[in-house]
């Protein structure tokens, strides 16, 4: 049983034997990821304080407004991960193409990539709304010591040796799976220290909270809005709650602990779905499986999915397994 005041730390170092690769590597990872994130949660939170909302002026590649937290996020996390050594790739969401790391040094053995939305549901940070932080980390297949490829961040979502989140929230957590189970750390901003307060979270087996833009229902595909009838029947444990943050890792959170679906499906607005497969649903997914639930584009286990593109987008339907194999249902009936 895991002592209640076990730091993020301390937690990495006794389970460093269940990370299948050297040991040492992955407290590096994460030593660059909890600090850019207690970086990064300092400036949210004192986002209302200073002048540093509103859109910075550029576009990120899908075409959509950049806020200034956007981009200091990204940068903090770019430059904490370069610093420790140990990444030889990044791809983030703010970023057109991948960043090669060292890309020049021949005596690089940086082993690993990171992809990363540095901060999501960031239309939330005016209104003082939960926003997060989403990584996914694999091993490079390209070799030790060339330059970094795109096929080297084109891997499907079962080749992640890590992924997690931090959610900016009431309190700030780190939550991170390295395929042994999903645990859950909240920050003592008092101290700077993430400490263990949510050891083996698991998603329970079916909930009564659905999550969905309800707004574009019209532009749905029919088995969603078949979907979002059944959770509204008057029926057995229905009508469901409907419950939309519209920043996914604070939706995705708190299915977790309360038991629910979150879907952002393919639409007449979004074609391929709203979110990206490589830094927002491969690593929720993996989250999600290790958690017990399950994760699919309504069809298809999304982290089974080979990519194409870096910024590929993919529909998501991610939550306690029952409720997406019911989901699932409505949509093969109406393929
Ligand atoms: P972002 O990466 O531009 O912040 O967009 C992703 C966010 C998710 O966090 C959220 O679930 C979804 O977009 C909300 O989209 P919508 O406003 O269309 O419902
Ligand atoms: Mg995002």
């Amino acid at each position: 049983m895991q002592q209640r005041n076990t730091t993020l730390g301390e937690f990495i170092i006794e389970k460093q034997t269940e990370f299948q690769y050297t040991s040492g590597e992955l407290s590096k990872l994460f030593n660059a990821i909890r600090l850019a994130a207690k970086v990064v949660n300092h400036e949210v939170n004192k986002a209302g304080l200073v002048d540093i909302l509103g859109a910075a002026g550029d576009t990120n590649v899908q075409g959509e407004d950049q806020q200034k937290l956007d981009v200091l996020a990204n940068d903090k996390f770019i430059q904490t991960l370069k610093n420790r050594e140990i990444v030889c790739g990044i791809g983030s969401e703010e970023e057109d193409d991948f960043i090669a790391v060292n890309s020049s040094d021949e005596q690089d053995q940086n082993k690993y990539i990171v992809l990363m939305d540095p901060l999501d549901g960031s239309s939330n940070i005016d209104v003082n709304v939960s926003v997060g932080t989403i990584f996914s980390i694999y091993r490079r297949i390209t070799p030790i010591g060339s330059p970094v490829q795109l096929e080297d961040f084109l891997q499907p979502g079962i080749k992640q040796v890590a992924a997690g989140y931090i959610i900016y929230g009431t309190s700030t957590m780190l939550v991170y799976t390295t395929g042994h189970g999903v645990n859950g750390f909240t920050l003592n901003p008092a101290i700077g220290t993430f400490y263990l307060s949510h050891p083996n979270m698991k998603f329970p087996e079916t909930g009564k909270i659905y999550s969905v833009n309800e707004g574009n229902y019209i532009h749905f595909p029919k088995g969603v809005k078949d979907y979002i009838k059944y959770c509204q029947e008057e029926e057995d444990d229905r009508p469901y709650t409907s419950r939309y943050i519209g920043s996914l890792v604070a939706d995705f959170h708190r299915n977790m602990i309360k038991g629910g679906i979150y879907l952002y499906p393919e639409s007449s607005l979004w074609p391929s779905g709203k979110l990206r497969l490589l830094y927002e649903c491969n690593p929720m997914a993996f989250l999600a499986e290790q958690a017990g639930a399950k994760a699919t584009d309504g069809f298809r286990r999304i982290m089974e999915i080979e990519p194409t593109e870096l910024h590929q987008r993919v529909p998501f339907f991610c939550g306690s397994k029952k409720m997406v194999e019911k989901a699932e249902e409505f949509m093969a009936r109406n393929a």
